[in-house]
Formats: structure tokens, C-alpha cells, sequence
């Protein structure tokens, strides 16, 4: 018995975290048992590589070496987390994944797209997501949310044309393969967008 993958992304701000509760809570209340977990991170190794993507360093982070951090605590995830919840039958709902390498990476620092599709086949062999949500939302609206909770981390510190290739990006993936993904406004108020991820999700579900 395989399990159902679903990622989450979007920008900053855009509502991830806020959402990722109620599409657990939907699952449980029809009985799912769900793996919640976020990347990069989501083991101990994982979460260690996260600090180090996100800290800020006196050198200059290489996109490259950006890159490659990224799909290192993948493949840690994937084998430790994602993998064997998806054998154990799970909804695995993932706070970020290859999509956002290819919206960060590849839109946003200029990485290559087919050299991303290279790693991600090497890290990932066949898997990919049976559902992506991506929460939309203009990056200065964003920005203004996330900037309300504090210090902001080395991407956080990113220009903001940057946040607008990485926008474009998400909804230039989404635009690709309509059957994968669903774009949800995350610009309306938190009752509005959960009744559209809960829409999105019966939708999934039923087909
Ligand atoms: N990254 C990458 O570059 N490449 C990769 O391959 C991967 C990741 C996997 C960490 O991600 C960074 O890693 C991220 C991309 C990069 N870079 N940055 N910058 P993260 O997911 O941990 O960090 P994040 O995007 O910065 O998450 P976030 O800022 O926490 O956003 P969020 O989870 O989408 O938002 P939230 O915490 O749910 O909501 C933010 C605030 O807005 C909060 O106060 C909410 O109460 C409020 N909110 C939420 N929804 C609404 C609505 N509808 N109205 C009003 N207010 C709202």
C-alpha cells in the first residue's frame, strides 16, 4: 500500500504554515493517518543542513552550493521520513519541496533548469508529488506578513525582484502540469483560503 504525497509552497508569508494545520486536521477527521514535516529539514541531519542554508555566513553562499545543500537534506528526508511513511500508507504533507529548488535555485538564482532536473532525478529516482498547493500571493504582501514575526533569514534578506521570479516560477510550474498542481489566492482573509484548500483537497481526493 503506497500512501498520497502532497507538497505546499509558495512565498514568504504566503501562509504555509497556517494552512498545513487545518490540511492535517481535514485528513484526520476522515481518517488518514498524516506525516507532517517541511523542508529543507525534517530530520536531525536535515534540520542541521537548514540552519546552515538559512544562517548567514562572511563568504558569499554559491547558487551551486546553495543547490546542492538542498537536495543533500532531501535525500536524508526522503530516505528517513518521506519514504517510509508514504510505505506505511500516510498522507505525507510536506511544507515545501523540488518545487521550491525549482522556483529559489532555478528562478531566483538563475540555476539551470535542466541541471535541477538532473538532481532531482538522481535524488528522487520516479517520485514526485501527487498534489501541490501553492499559495499565491504578491511578494510585497507577503514580505509585510512574514516581516511581522521578527529577524529575517538569509533568503528572507533577498531583494524583492528576486521574490518576484520566484512567484513567477511557482505559477510557471503550476501552469505546466495543471493535474499536479492547485494555485490557491493566499491573499484573502485565513477563513477564505482554508475553504479553498479544503475545496482543493475534496477535489483531489474524489478524482
Ligand atoms: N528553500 C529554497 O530556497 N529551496 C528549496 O528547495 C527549499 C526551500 C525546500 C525556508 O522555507 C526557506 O528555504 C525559504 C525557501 C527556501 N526561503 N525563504 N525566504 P520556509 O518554508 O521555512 O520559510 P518561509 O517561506 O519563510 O515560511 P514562512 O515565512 O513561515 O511563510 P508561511 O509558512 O507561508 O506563512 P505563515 O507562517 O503561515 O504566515 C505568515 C504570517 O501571516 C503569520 O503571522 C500568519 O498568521 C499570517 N497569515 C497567514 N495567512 C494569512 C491570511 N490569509 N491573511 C492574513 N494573515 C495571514
Amino acid at each position: 500500500m503506497t500512501g498520497m504525497f502532497i507538497t505546499v509552497e509558495g512565498g514568504e508569508g504566503a501562509g504555509k504554515s497556517t494552512n498545513i494545520a487545518a490540511a492535517k486536521a481535514w485528513f484526520e477527521s476522515r481518517g488518514y493517518q498524516v506525516t507532517l514535516t517541511r523542508e529543507p529539514g525534517g530530520t536531525p541531519l536535515s534540520e542541521q543542513i537548514r540552519s546552515l542554508v538559512l544562517a548567514e555566513h562572511s563568504e558569499t553562499v554559491a547558487p551551486i552550493t546553495e543547490l546542492l545543500l538542498m537536495f543533500a537534506s532531501r535525500s536524508q528526508h526522503l530516505a528517513e521520513v518521506i519514504q517510509p511513511a508514504l510505505e506505511r500508507g500516510d498522507v505525507v504533507i510536506c511544507d515545501r519541496f523540488t518545487d521550491a529548488t525549482y522556483a529559489y535555485q532555478g528562478y531566483g538564482r538563475g540555476m539551470s533548469k535542466s541541471d535541477i532536473a538532473v538532481l532531482e532525478q538522481l535524488v528522487q529516482g520516479d517520485l514526485r508529488p501527487d498534489l501541490t498547493i501553492v499559495f499565491d500571493i504578491d511578494p510585497k504582501v507577503g514580505m509585510q506578513r512574514a516581516g511581522a514575526r521578527g529577524s529575517l533569514d538569509r533568503i528572507e534578506k533577498e531583494q524583492y525582484a528576486f521574490f518576484e521570479r520566484v512567484r513567477t516560477g511557482y505559477l510557471e510550474l503550476a501552469a505546466s502540469a495543471p493535474q499536479r498542481y492547485q494555485v490557491i489566492d493566499a491573499e484573502q482573509s485565513i477563513e477564505n483560503v482554508e475553504l479553498q484548500l479544503t475545496r482543493a483537497l475534496s477535489t483531489f481526493l474524489d478524482r
